[in-house]
């Protein structure tokens, strides 16, 4: 099998951790470098692979990616026996990721008034914070509300 080629420069931090993520978990792969500080992420070779021209990338078969958590979430579930604590799927988890990540208004939670669906967030945030009391209320009245809706 092709192993992955992994296209980083170790000064770089999210290439930092698509290789460590491959080495933690027996992902076999080959290590490129490319090195920022001989502008060689800005050759017209690289650019055929990262268009925008930032490391890290990976080339797996004819399949080319980057954006480090783009990669990663490849790995973590394109490769067999990789734990399933680095990728979540369960509806529950994924909505509160997807929430999180989607939910614009994080610097406004104090203030703004939310729907339900985004108190999981602010609860997540709040859990964050360490403003527990009020975060563990919200975060256990969205689990029951949650569970009910899958029901
Ligand atoms: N959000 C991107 C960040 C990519 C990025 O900005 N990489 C930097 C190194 S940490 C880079 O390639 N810089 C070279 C340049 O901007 O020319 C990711 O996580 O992969």
């Amino acid at each position: 099998m092709l192993k992955v080629k992994v296209y980083a420069d170790r000064m770089s931090q999210p290439s930092r951790a698509v290789l460590i993520f491959c080495k933690v978990n027996g992902i076999e792969f080959d290590e490129i470098k490319v090195e920022i500080s001989k502008r060689q992420q800005l050759s017209p070779e690289f650019a055929a692979i990262n268009p925008f021209k930032k490391l890290p990338a990976i080339v797996d078969g004819r399949f080319k990616q980057f954006e480090s958590h783009a990669i990663l979430i490849y790995l973590a579930s394109a490769f067999p026996g990789i734990a399933d604590h680095w990728l979540v799927l369960s509806p529950f988890h994924l909505f509160n990721h997807n929430n999180f990540l989607m939910t614009p208004q994080i610097c406004e939670i104090q203030t703004q008034p939310y729907s339900p669906a985004d108190s999981t967030t602010v609860s997540l945030l709040f859990s964050k914070l360490g403003t527990s009391t009020k975060g563990a209320e919200l975060r256990r009245e969205e689990r029951e509300n949650f569970g009910e809706g899958l029901k």
